[in-house]
């Protein structure tokens, strides 16, 4: 055994040259791993002992991309146009053998080798399009050769891997390899490519599927049409089209050049940086400072779920899909019933989509118990209370539940506003209570806020979080204050709309710039969908806001057919003429000069007001990083992945121009904009929310 350097061995199995990169975590494509390769391939190449050489890896997988972290430092080791000059310009035959997941940068340095082995759980794939990049080591130019032009653009655009299956199917791998023997299986692969003198098979000359697909551009304008929508306000997607195109329109060389291009031109962009910062802040959100990994966790069998409305039911339906018994209780037998139908249904529309099949709804729907009585909940590990918002309510259930839960038993609120730890104290177990508060619809939304009481257990934090990845959510964890983490920043961008509709703004160009900026929609769209009437009452309605009026007026929203906007019977919104006079006159009534509001001040005013709430509860310690809110409104309130999240957003444009434009708002408008300590520390001392 040859050390070729730290993460890199050779060893010789007679002929056959066997290099073995060792890496971890994922045998990241670093530096140290091109150089690794670009040597070791080098050696086997010059000993004239040596016929074939064997590529593979130690640990959970192949290489599974570039190292992320070395992107925009300096360049440092071999490159990947040398790689592929050793290995695919090389002599010997190289065989890549793959286990796990070969992705992106070490899937292309696989298709640079003249053949492929691997195991039937390996799956391939080029997830650049998630960090803001294209593949940069020629997969635009490869892969397309192998699989046809369509299905190398579904790969490239979705970012979804596929598996061996399909990889043998489109003879991106050349054999299939017995679980757990992939070496032996690579080996003996060499041995057939040696005995039987394969040619050195080079993807780059395989030309037939490229010539197939040429002088046929409905093939790239489908794809633009249909990604056009699923990627608005993305960069990259459009760099990738433009790579496969010259797959399609230069020789192999060429095309590779202008991919190289393409893909050194993306990783400067704010989109990349703010998409490779989400991978990381996607990973760091489970690191709890005082809860080490080792903190035991409790067994969580069964779940008990208090209340079967739409919250109710959404939440059940996670641990069900994780195959985890649920007890739902609900106070009448028709909502009980009209909340198990609603679950029912939910199911047999995903089956109709084909993503789950009928004997799957039977066995989610066989974990499923309904009852009217609480304490047929005294043998869950969790209850997930998720009744309607108010205090003297919950309290009641917390009292009531606290009896009859058995000991060890975790109580959680889902509770978006609430004060978890007065929930707490009406029980015998605050050590045992937390908020687990879940977004609509529950069982699709990602996020998670797992809000931590003042008296909530180390263990029970450690099972919540950990119950948040096997329920497929991102768990993060807040601190209790009104809102937590996400609701308390949306407040003060709702706050605002509301101000600037009355000053000179109408609801579709807050709406309009807030959805230009990247969101799915604006404040007033959203406040259609959810409904004006959340927490409005004719009884104490006073015309006092517009939304009263609109409420009085029977404009409750979306599911009025008007609220805002007017709908049109397939719900499409318009803006209302209706509405606009309403908000004149209120605004006359209250006398307030309108004036001409530009679309910038309206996206400072929305922004920045939630940037400098978020800077508050990073200083009461709400929440453990700047990168955590990022992961919240992100996963929770649909702000781009490619602006980074509203934190990530304040270092790319510099808090100094954040608080500039705050102190200039609160000169003229009042302590809603005044700075928080903390923005002005960061700006005094040149730092970013990343440096906390
Ligand atoms: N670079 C650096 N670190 C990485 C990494 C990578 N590519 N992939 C994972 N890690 C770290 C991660 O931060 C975590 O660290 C640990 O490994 C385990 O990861 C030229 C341009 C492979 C499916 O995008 O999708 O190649 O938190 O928790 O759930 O064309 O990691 O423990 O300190 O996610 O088992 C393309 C990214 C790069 C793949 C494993 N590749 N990785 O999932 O573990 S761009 C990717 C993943 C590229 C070329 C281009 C997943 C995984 P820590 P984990 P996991």
């Amino acid at each position: 055994m040859t050390a070729i350097n730290a993460v890199t061995d050779l060893t010789r199995e007679g002929d056959i040259a066997v290099l073995t990169i060792n890496s971890p975590p994922v045998n990241a494509l670093s530096a140290d791993v091109r150089t690794g390769l670009r040597d070791g391939v080098g050696q086997a190449s010059a000993d004239p002992a040596v016929k074939a050489i064997v590529v593979i890896c130690a640990g959970r997988t192949f290489i599974a991309g570039a190292d992320i972290s070395e992107f925009g430092k300096p360049a440092t080791g071999a490159s990947l146009p040398e790689l592929q000059g050793a290995i695919e310009g090389g002599p010997k035959p190289v065989i890549a053998a793959m286990h796990g997941t070969a992705l992106g940068g070490g899937f292309e340095m696989a298709l640079m080798c003249h053949y492929r082995v691997a195991v039937p759980s390996a799956k391939f794939g080029f997830p650049e399009i998630k960090l803001g990049l294209i593949p940069g080591a020629g997969g635009t130019q490869r892969l397309p050769r192998l699989s046809g032009v369509e299905n190398a653009l579904e790969v490239i655009l979705s970012g979804t891997p596929f598996g061996a299956k399909q990889a043998l199917e489109w003879g991106v791998i050349d054999a299939l390899a017995e679980d757990r023997k992939l070496r032996e299986s690579a080996l003996a692969f060499a041995r057939k490519v040696i005995d039987t003198r394969m040619p050195l098979r080079k993807i780059r000359d395989l030309n037939d599927k490229i010539e197939a697909a040429r002088g046929r551009p409905e093939i790239l304008d489908k794809v633009r049409r249909e990604y056009a929508r699923k990627y608005r306000g993305f960069e990259a997607w459009q760099a990738a089209l433009r790579a496969v195109q010259a797959a399609l329109d230069l020789p192999f060389d060429d095309g590779m050049k202008l991919e190289r291009q393409l893909f050194l031109d993306l990783i400067p962009t704010a989109q990349s940086r703010a998409q490779r910062y989400v991978f990381f802040a996607e990973r760091k959100v489970w690191k709890v400072a005082d809860v080490p990994d080792d903190t035991p966790v409790l067994p969580v069998n069964k779940v008990g779920v208090i209340g079967a409305g739409t919250m109710g039911g959404g939440i059940a339906m996670n641990f069900l899909n994780a195959g985890i018994p649920v007890r739902i209780v609900e106070t009448a037998q028709d909502a009980l019933d009209r909340g198990i139908a609603t679950i029912r249904r939910n199911y047999d529309n995903t089956a109709k989509k084909g993503r789950l099949t009928q004997a799957d709804v039977q066995t989610r729907m066989g974990l499923l118990r309904a009852d009217l009585k609480l304490d047929t909940l005294a043998d869950c590990d969790l209850v997930i209370e998720a009744v309607y918002e108010n205090m003297d309510i919950k309290k009641d259930v917390f009292g009531k539940l606290d009896k009859i839960a058995k000991p060890g038993a975790i109580l959680a609120s889902n509770t978006s506003y609430l004060n978890i730890d007065e929930i707490a104290a009406v029980t015998s177990r605050p050590d045992h209570v937390l908020g687990m508060h879940f977004f609509s619809p529950a069982n699709v939304m990602r996020l998670l806020e797992v809000v931590r009481g003042e008296k909530t257990a180390k263990p029970v934090i450690a099972t919540a979080m950990q119950l948040a990845k096997k329920i497929g959510k991102i768990g993060v964890l807040v601190g209790v204050c009104h809102g937590f983490v996400g609701n308390r920043m949306l407040h003060q961008r709702q706050r605002e709309a509301q101000k600037l509709i009355l000053e000179g703004a109408m609801p579709w160009d807050v709406d309009r710039v807030i959805y230009d900026f990247g969101l799915p929609m604006g404040p007033f769209a959203m406040s259609d969908l959810a409904g004006l009437d959340i927490g409005w009452s004719k009884e104490t309605s006073k015309s006092s806001t517009i939304r009263e009026i609109l409420c009085e007026m029977g404009r409750r929203g979306q599911k009025t057919g008007a609220g805002f906007y007017d709908y049109d019977e397939s719900r499409n919104a318009k803006p209302s003429a209706l509405v606009e006079k309403i908000i004149l006159d209120f605004a006359a009534k209250k006398g307030i000069n309108r004036r001409t509001i530009s679309d910038a001040e309206i996206l400072e005013r929305c922004i920045y007001p939630m940037i400098n709430e978020g800077a508050k509860i990073l200083e009461e310690e709400k929440a453990q990083r700047a990168s955590d809110i990022d992961i919240v409104w992100i996963n929770g309130y649909g702000w781009p992945v490619y602006r980074g999240g509203p934190m990530f957003y304040a270092d790319l444009i510099g808090p100094g121009k954040v608080l500039a434009k705050l102190k200039e708002f609160e000169a003229t408008m009042g302590e809603d904009f005044k700075p928080a300590p903390l923005l002005e520390r960061l700006v005094a001392e040149n730092k970013r929310f990343q440096d906390l």
